[in-house]
């Protein structure tokens, strides 16, 4: 079990003015926030990124969707992040997620659903290293 994970917050959040209201709710859990940028995606990036989605019927419209705007990128620390933190951001269709998770409070759609989180120890190394250098992951 490792103490990190990845997170963005999806441009369908940022554009409607969602940052601070997630970043809140992040801290309100116990996360802190080891390392963050915003910044956005070229269309290659958001396929590398999604890239294990590639056979996937909605890749395409993940990728347009990712690159169409900025997103937060961020490294998060927490006892059992990758865990915690996927109960907190909810399921992946907002129809679907719990009262209380950032999804069900701020997400549009299964495809606009605000929040990404990494779903393996894994896999947050992975992501994390796609947008931050050695340097800023303290
Ligand atoms: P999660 O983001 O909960 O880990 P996932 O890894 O299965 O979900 O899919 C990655 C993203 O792809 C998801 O956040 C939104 C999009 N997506 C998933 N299923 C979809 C669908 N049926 N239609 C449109 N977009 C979808
Ligand atoms: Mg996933």
């Amino acid at each position: 079990m490792s103490n990190r994970t990845f997170t963005m917050i999806k441009p369908d959040a940022v554009a409607n003015g969602h940052i601070g209201g997630i970043l809140n709710m992040i801290n309100a859990a116990g996360f802190r926030i080891v390392a963050m940028k915003m910044t956005q995606l070229s269309t290659a990036k958001a396929g590398e990124f999604y890239a294990v989605h590639a056979e996937r019927p909605f890749y395409g419209e993940l990728v347009e969707f990712m690159s169409s705007g900025h997103i937060v990128a961020a490294i998060l620390e927490k006892d059992n992040a990758v865990e915690d933190f996927r109960k907190l951001i909810g399921a992946t269709n907002p129809a679907n997620a719990e009262e209380g998770t950032i999804r069900k409070k701020y997400a549009e759609s299964i495809g606009r659903n605000a929040v990404h989180g990494s779903d393996s120890d894994e896999n947050a190394a992975i992501e994390g290293n796609f947008f931050f250098s050695g340097l800023e992951k303290f």
